[in-house]
């Protein structure tokens, strides 16, 4: 009995150990207020396309386009509109707390114009249509509370339709922490 005990208090102690050190691991330091959270808001690295740290789903209708809005670099990222999932999407780590954030994207269409969400624990929070052909800046303000585990996804997706064509272009898709 007394080595079943032992047994079980050694297992809780490397139990709780285990916890600490992920824990500490998934620390997430406060950022300073108007930092943009997302690291590649561009889509390029030294004048390179680039889609490191989103995810691509189908990525046969996402493609890098050099037609870009002002202070965009050499590349944006288009998406062709289909009756089906076009889109990117990146995961966005955030301080735990309730804090005022800002999406923003540049973005244009032609055709029929893709869309701009923000999800919170995997349902949307808000989603803007692209409908202008000319880039513009799309933009909305949020605020969150956050505790341990909660995520959020921002989402660039092409237009949805059977029948028509389009595609829509994003570049500089920022999300900031406003306090
Ligand atoms: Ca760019």
């Amino acid at each position: 009995m007394r080595r079943t005990h032992i047994v079980l208090i050694v297992s809780a102690a490397i139990a709780v150990g285990i916890y600490s050190c992920k824990d500490s691991g998934r620390t997430i330091v406060g950022p300073p207020s108007g930092a943009n959270l997302i690291a590649n808001s561009s889509f390029e690295s030294n004048g390179t396309p680039s889609l490191q740290g989103w995810q691509v789903i189908d990525t046969s209708v996402v493609r890098f386009s050099t037609d870009t809005p002002p202070d965009g670099g050499a590349w944006a990222i288009s998406i062709e509109t289909v009756w089906g999932q076009a889109r990117i999407q990146t995961a966005v780590a955030l301080p735990e707390g309730t804090h005022h954030y800002k999406l923003s994207t540049w973005a244009r269409k032609q055709g029929v114009g893709g869309k701009i969400s923000l999800l919170f624990n995997k349902a949307i929070r808000k989603t803007l249509t692209v409908t202008d052909a000319a880039w513009t800046v799309y933009t909305f303000n949020d605020m969150l509370t956050t505790v341990r585990g909660d995520s959020v996804v921002v989402e660039l997706a092409g237009g949805f339709s059977q029948l028509l064509s389009g595609e829509t272009y994003f570049d500089l898709c920022k999300f900031e922490m406003l306090d």
